[in-house]
Formats: C-alpha cells, structure tokens, sequence
C-alpha cells in the first residue's frame, strides 16, 4: 500500500472525497485550488459589505487589539447599515412584516453567545457577546432576548426602514416564497479575525432569509452552523441557504476537516461537497464558506459563481471572488 493511501486509511481521510483525497496529495481538479497564506493579524468577512466591517476590525488588530473586539466592532458597522438589508437596521422583514435578527459571537477560549429572532434591538452581536459574557447560557431567544437585551441597556428601536417595508409591501402583492441566489437576500456579514497575539474569533449577524416565516431562525446563530472556531485549529462562516448549513452542521465541519489536516480551502470544498452529497435540490440555492487556520492561511468555496469576500491582511483590504462548485 502507498504511503498516501495508508494516511489516508489511518485517518480515517478515505471517507471524506475530494478535498480530503486532495489533502494527501492527489492531482484532482479540485486540488488546484491552494489555500492562499497570509501572516497575521488578518480580518475575513463574507460579500462585499465585509470591506467596512474589515476596516473596522482592522483598527483593532493592527494596534493589537483582540480578535473578539474586532469581530464585534467590525460586523456592528454593517448592522448599522440601512443599505444592507440583510442584517441588522434596514434588514428586510418576515412574511408578517416583522424584522427579526439572528447572530452569533465566540471568543479564543471556546467561550459563545448568540441570540435568535431578537427584535427591535441595531446591534443583536453585542447582545450575543453579552449572552456569552454575563450568563451561563449560549444562546436567548425571542422575547427573552429582546428583554435580557433591555436589561443589558440596549435601547428597543424602530429597525424596519421605510425602504424595507416599501419592498415588502411589493411582496405581499404575490407572496411567493423563493429565495433567489446571489440576489440582495444573502448579504449576512460573518467575519473571523486572527490578532497579533495568533487568537481566533469569530461573529455572524443577519436579519435571515427576506419573508420568511416568522419565528424562522436559520444558520446563523447557531453556533457551529453559521459559525464555528476553536482556538487551537482556526475558523469557518457559513452564508447563504441557512437550512443547507443546518443540516450538515457546516461552520463545524470545516473546523473539524481542518483539525483532521485539511488546509481551509481543502475543508471548505469538502463541506460543499458534503452538501452537494446529501441535499437533493441544492443547486436552486447559494452558499458561501470561509475559513481561516491558526498559520493564517485562507479557503473561500461556494456552491454557485457570485459568492465575494473581504481579505485584510499585510495592510491591504482586498475583495476578492471565491471560487465555486458549479461550472
Ligand atoms: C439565513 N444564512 O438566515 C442566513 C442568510 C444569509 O446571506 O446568509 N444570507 O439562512
């Protein structure tokens, strides 16, 4: 037997397909596509809106800040947005006209706080950090959110701009329910960040999918779908179809791909490849993966073409397209 071959079945690597057949070495299409290696600190954060959230970050990063107080400083910028109506102000509301937030944050020591179907509150990642900070839970939702939110000092806020509620009114007209790729709907922020010191930490924020029904809460602040990092090997964000990313745990998997010695390009192919796999009907829907390691190297994999993110790192903000499942 091979060498390749044994450390792959001694791994257990064998099972996992391409990505993993490419982390030993094999020459498959989808091994062409290396990590890119970065020095640290970085900021990575998911479409075009992670530029702001980036340079936010990166402020902290490069005086020597946390990777925590980055994430949360940089995704807080886009929750501020009222142009971004996938998070936060001016996100776009459920079927009922209700705007409701899910979001997630962890920190280097493993420790995580998230908050769903949170309304009425700008900021629903400070909350999330709160939740991490000052309770035994990980994760409040609804009412018991918004009211631990109130007891925390955030003010309760009027998040529907007249915009949102103009374009939703248009959408009561059909009602139909399709959510559509790569169009405005999936612009979720998910930032990860590696500081000086080599700490990992990440944050997702999003108001979900546009009129969806309420009481729907999707990916993003469950911790190890819509985010996941552990110090000690690195990160993953997920957007994108939130009930793919469910199913297959995804923000997870591609830290735990990572942990069994996939690059992060390699484990984010292999998460797509797992939904690919498992979900039938997924090419009508658009996911995005991210993923950083402790060496500062990169991965970026979607399922469809359109799929962009923001990379800080050696001092220059770049926004740079991922590479995709379906050619
Ligand atoms: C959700 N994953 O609620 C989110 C939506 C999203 O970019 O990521 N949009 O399913």
């Amino acid at each position: 037997m091979s060498s390749r071959r044994k450390f792959l079945k001694q791994s257990g690597l064998a099972t996992l397909g391409v990505a993993a057949a490419a982390a030993a070495g094999c020459q498959t299409e989808k091994a062409k596509h290396t990590s890119s290696t970065t020095t640290h600190p970085l900021a990575i954060s998911t479409w075009k809106n992670g530029m702001q959230a980036n340079e936010a970050g990166w402020k902290i990063l490069s005086n020597g800040g946390r990777a925590i107080d980055a994430v949360e400083q940089g995704v807080k910028v886009v929750e501020a947005d009222p142009n971004d109506m996938s998070v936060g102000y001016g996100g776009r509301p459920d079927r009922d006209g209700i705007v409701t937030l899910d979001a997630c944050i962890m920190d280097e020591t493993g420790n995580a706080g998230s908050v769903c179907a949170l309304e009425n509150i700008k900021h629903p990642i400070s909350v999330a950090r709160r939740v991490m900070e000052k309770t035994p839970h990980v994760m409040l939702a609804g009412d018991g959110a918004l009211q631990f939110a109130k007891e925390e000092g955030f003010v309760e806020e009027n998040i529907l701009t007249e915009k949102a509620k103009q374009q939703w009114m248009e959408w009561r007209k059909t009602s139909e329910y399709k959510p559509l790729i790569n169009i405005e709907n999936h612009d979720t922020i998910g930032m990860l960040a590696l500081d000086q010191k080599g700490d990992i930490s990440g944050a997702c924020t999003t108001s979900g999918l546009a009129y969806k029904m309420h009481g729907r809460v999707g990916d993003s602040p469950i911790i190890g779908a819509g985010m996941y990092c552990d110090n000690e090997i690195g990160g993953a964000v997920a957007t994108g179809m939130g009930e793919l990313v469910m199913k297959t745990l995804g923000s997870f998997l591609v830290v735990e791909l990572m942990n069994q010695g996939l690059s992060p390009q390699q484990a984010v192919e292999e998460a797509i490849a797992r939904i690919v796999k498992k979900i039938p009907g997924y090419q009508d829907f658009q996911i995005g993966y991210l993923a950083i390691n402790k060496a500062g190297e990169v991965g970026a994999y979607s399922l469809h073409k359109g799929f962009n993110y923001a990379l800080y790192a050696n001092d220059k903000n770049k926004l740079i397209d991922s590479d995709y499942y379906l050619k």
